[in-house]
């Protein structure tokens, strides 16, 4: 059996009758494997995949984007580098109610989860350990086994995306943020450079966008969110553009959420999100952080059928602008709460391309 005829076979076996002619559609297309990719979500999810869909968009890789041209050739913190006294001091100033909104999810083994990824959590023992001393004391730990920063709601740092320029294999010229090659920073121990512990702790001002509320009905996967409709959702808000300075972050609903937990394949199986017009409007507006209630916050499969998580490119790796996963805007939405100061400190795990936790907003 050739390789195209064990991928067909996976995908047979593993896939609903939908997904499985629409990968077989997709997969006839010129630049097929990131069709494929995208139409199966995360089921179909492999490096090989990503990297024949990167070889097929020249325009992605012909341009160097190094060094950052505000934050230097040696950075390795992006965008978190606009988190500074002073603006710490101008987001604090939206803070009127004191009100804490939880805009993360509960990590559980049931969730949503990216291709093969795992979470399986154990305690050893019950209880764990004790008693200690006169008084009795008992306790209990924890055993986690998953991709720490890439499960549930996920905060995406520097070193988890990068762009293939040069050959298959060729480690010399697969490039992260600021030009950081894949050569420099491997390690089984954890990432040597971009490692999520260089990332700032965010207390900035957040604003977001209710594109389902725009379209009326939760938009559909492969639907892009466009420039046009983050004016709509900013007139139906009452937000100004001009109120998004440097530095903010910026958050889409597309209503994607409500199957969390629900309907997992279809959660799973693509999703609405923004596209490189956004994108870039986003880097032009030199936001710090994009986020969303789906898996990747970027549109799957994307329109251009050639293209495969472009978007995580285009603001991750050569903007260093960072992006937040599976989020969850349910009560700010129910209060009309569009915009508000958005805290989070990724768990500075030395190497880590990504980060878990308990992102807030705050009115
Ligand atoms: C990939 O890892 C490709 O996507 P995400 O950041 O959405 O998990």
């Amino acid at each position: 059996m050739d390789k195209d005829e064990t991928r067909q076979e996976t995908v047979e076996n593993d896939t609903p009758a939908a997904d499985r002619r629409d990968f077989l559609k997709a997969a006839t297309l010129v630049g097929g494997a990131a069709a494929a990719f995208g139409a199966m979500g995360h089921k179909f999810a492999s490096a090989q995949n990503i990297q024949v869909a990167q070889a097929s968009t020249p325009a992605l890789s012909d341009k160097p984007w190094w060094p950052h041209p505000k934050w230097g050739k040696d950075d390795q913190a992006g965008a978190s580098n606009w988190i500074t006294p002073a603006k710490v001091l101008d987001a604090a100033k939206w803070i009127k109610d004191g009100k804490i909104y939880r805009i993360g999810r509960v990590y559980e083994s049931g969730m949503p989860k990216f291709g093969e990824r795992a979470f399986a959590l154990r305690i050893p023992g019950t209880p764990t350990g004790g008693p200690f001393g006169a008084n009795k004391l008992i306790y209990h730990d924890d055993y986690l086994a998953t991709e720490v920063g890439q499960t549930g709601t996920q905060f995406d740092g520097l070193a988890h995306i990068g762009i293939q320029m040069g050959k298959d294999g060729d480690m010399n010229e697969m490039r992260y943020y600021n030009g950081v090659t894949e050569f420099e920073m491997a390690s089984a121990y954890g990432m040597k450079k971009l490692g999520i512990e260089h990332v700032k702790p965010f207390f900035t001002r957040g604003h977001l966008f209710d594109i389902e509320a725009v379209k009326g009905k939760m938009m559909e996967a492969g639907e892009e969110i466009k420039v046009a409709d983050l004016r709509a959702a900013m007139q139906k808000q009452n937000m100004k553009e001009e109120d998004i300075k440097e530095g903010d972050a910026v958050f889409f609903n597309t209503g994607w959420g409500k199957l969390w937990m629900k309907n997992n394949d279809k959660f799973n199986g693509g999703e609405p999100g923004i596209g490189l017009e956004v994108a870039k409007w986003v880097a032009d507006k030199g936001c710090c952080l994009t986020g969303a209630d789906q898996w990747a916050t970027e549109v799957v499969p994307n329109p251009d059928k050639n293209l495969a998580f472009v978007v995580h490119g285009e603001l991750i790796a050569k903007h260093g602008i960072f992006n937040h996963e599976n989020l969850d805007f349910t009560a700010l939405i129910a209060d009309r709460k569009y915009q508000f100061v958005y805290i989070f400190s990724p768990a500075p795990i030395k190497g880590g391309t990504g980060s878990n936790g308990g992102p807030i907003a705050v009115t």
